[in-house]
């Protein structure tokens, strides 16, 4: 008599209308524990999203900084989210808001890519695949 396993439906929602662009992570340098990494995350759905968290599977720790200059000095702030309103982009670039990676679990060779999650609470999350790269896309 067969059996018929049916995998129980494990599969997580997409965050609704969340569009990641334009990722990249700057090649830190050599014994570095930290990366920089940069995308544009845009909401084309019709509601708010919230992006509560961010994860990545190849760094032990994963967070949102925003980068503040008083005095001649830059210092990094934690952000505990991001929200966007329908139609509304949130862009991080350098020198600005970044998603600060430590601890890399693989070497982080130039064209190498590293996998990005962002949670948008509910079970929902988008992961996308970022590119490693020395300088600054054009
Ligand atoms: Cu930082």
């Amino acid at each position: 008599m067969a059996v018929v396993l049916t995998a129980a439906s494990g599969k997580l929602a997409a965050c609704e209308g969340l569009v990641a662009e334009e990722g990249w992570v700057r090649q830190p340098p050599p014994g570095s524990r930290h990366a920089a990494a940069y995308v544009v995350l845009s909401n084309i759905g019709t509601t708010p999203l919230r992006i509560t968290g961010i994860r990545s599977p190849d760094f032990t720790s994963a967070m949102l900084h925003e980068t503040l200059h008083s005095e001649g000095q830059a210092r990094m702030r934690l952000l505990d989210g991001i929200d966007l309103a329908p139609g509304s982009s949130f862009r991080a670039k350098p020198g600005g808001r970044h998603i600060m990676l430590s601890g890399p679990e693989t070497p982080l060779g130039e064209n190498v890519s590293i996998e990005v999650t962002f949670d948008c609470g509910q079970d929902s999350s988008l992961t996308a695949s970022l590119p490693v790269r020395r300088n600054a896309p054009e």
